[in-house]
């Protein structure tokens, strides 16, 4: 047997323009480095492709310590875990569910804030009024890659000694003045899914600030271990092993060469986009290397003539796959709806943004005349 029966229609995939392509390794390089672990017979447990990566990560992000997981909701977990976070945590709710689960996971209360019309990210000026004697973390989310306000959600945290952990999972390669976004706050995790602008297929990462944490982690994600015997703490199993740290040796080489491509994409898009009245999207802010991880569009149903819906519709009817990431709003869910701060009413930005967003098709590779037939669908 040399390919597999694919159970669903993938054979017509050239025809969809869908909402992202994985970055994928050269396939000559993988099988080399293929080769040399089947000649080792070494698969997981800190190998050494993985210590690699771990230390070429780190150079590439600009952190001084990282630790590899198997996907990017087990690092949220497990920074919960390490940093003993009790009772409420602070968070958004406009983001993946991964990040409101993550709280969930470890038996603590999600408190939703609302965010800011512009960045769409947590709005510090709310986070205060949201603290109460049971606060312990914040969870803020850097949404599409844009970076939160660090700086005065810092500020907040000192003042009330709670803990800052940062979903990160759409920041790879996010800078501000020179300085890596994953540096902010306790710790920061990275989501590696074959979705996301750099991937090792699944995978994720927790980013700590010193040896001492970053050891605690490794032993966490091995459950616990800290030698043949002993054991720190009751651990969970989320380490990567060595396929996918040897896939994502290679795709790291490329991640400039994709961030590049997408930031084209997205001013193709921009500047196609520009003059059409009820749809807006993100701008580029001063002093920030993004990346261009996804290209949103708003759309002001009472302008632009049509609803997000309506739109969101069309396009899919022309092959053209743009995602509602994110609707619906994690607070509006069944299994979050109950929780005092998941009213509507409390949370009026998030609600407006989540039922007008169309995130367009983004990712490297994506070509002129495609951005035109995502546009052409737009463009009335
Ligand atoms: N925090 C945040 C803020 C996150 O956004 C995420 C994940 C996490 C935490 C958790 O990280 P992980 O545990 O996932 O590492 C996707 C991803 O599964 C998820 O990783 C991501 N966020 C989320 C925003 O999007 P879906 O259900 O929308 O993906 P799916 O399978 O519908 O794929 C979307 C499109 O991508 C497909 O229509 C076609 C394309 N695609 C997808 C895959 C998997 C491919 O072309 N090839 C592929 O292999 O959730």
């Amino acid at each position: 047997m040399n390919t597999i029966e694919i159970g669903f229609d993938l054979e017509h995939r050239d025809k969809l323009i869908t909402v992202t392509s994985p970055l994928l390794p050269d396939l000559g390089e993988l099988v080399k480095f293929l080769e040399q672990i089947w000649k080792y017979r070494w698969l997981t447990n800190n190998g050494p492709f993985h210590q690699k990566l771990e230390a070429e990560l780190c150079k590439y992000l600009k952190v001084g310590y990282l630790s590899l997981f198997t996907n990017g909701t087990l690092p949220l977990i497990t920074a919960l875990q390490a940093l003993r976070v009790t009772g409420e945590v602070i968070t958004t709710p406009y983001s993946f569910v991964a990040t409101t689960h993550a709280i969930w996971w470890n038996g603590l209360k999600p408190v939703f804030v609302d965010i800011d019309p512009v960045t769409c990210n947590i709005n510090p000026d709310k986070i205060e009024e949201a603290i109460t004697p049971r606060t312990t973390a914040i969870m803020p989310v850097h949404v599409y890659g844009t970076p939160c306000d660090t700086e005065r959600i810092q500020a907040i945290a000192d003042k009330h000694g709670l803990k800052v952990i940062y979903d990160a999972a759409h920041a790879f390669g996010v800078e501000v003045n020179g300085k890596s976004i994953l540096e902010a706050g306790d710790m920061s995790t990275l989501s590696f899914h074959a979705t996301k602008v750099y991937n090792t297929v699944e995978g994720g990462a927790l980013i700590t600030h010193d040896k001492e944490t970053k050891q605690y982690i490794d032993y966490l994600r091995n459950f616990g271990f800290s030698g043949e015997t002993e054991i720190v703490a009751p651990g969970i199993n989320s380490k990567m092993d060595e396929i996918r740290a040897a896939y994502g040796l290679i795709n790291l080489k490329q991640a400039d060469a994709a961030i590049e491509s997408r930031k084209q994409v997205a001013m193709w898009f921009r500047d196609a986009l520009k003059n059409v009245k009820g749809i807006s999207y993100l701008e580029d802010m001063p002093d920030v290397k993004h990346n261009y991880a996804y290209f949103p569009i708003f759309v002001d149903a009472d302008v632009y003539g049509m609803t997000r819906d309506e739109l969101y519709a069309k396009m899919k009817m022309r092959n053209v796959l743009g995602r509602r990431y994110f609707y619906p709003l994690i607070s509006n869910l069944s299994v979050y709806r109950s929780l005092e701060t998941a009213d509507p009413s409390h949370l009026p930005v998030a609600n407006k943004i989540a039922d007008s967003v169309i995130c367009l098709p983004m990712y490297a590779g994506l070509t002129k005349e495609e951005t035109d037939r995502v546009v052409a669908q737009i463009i009335k």
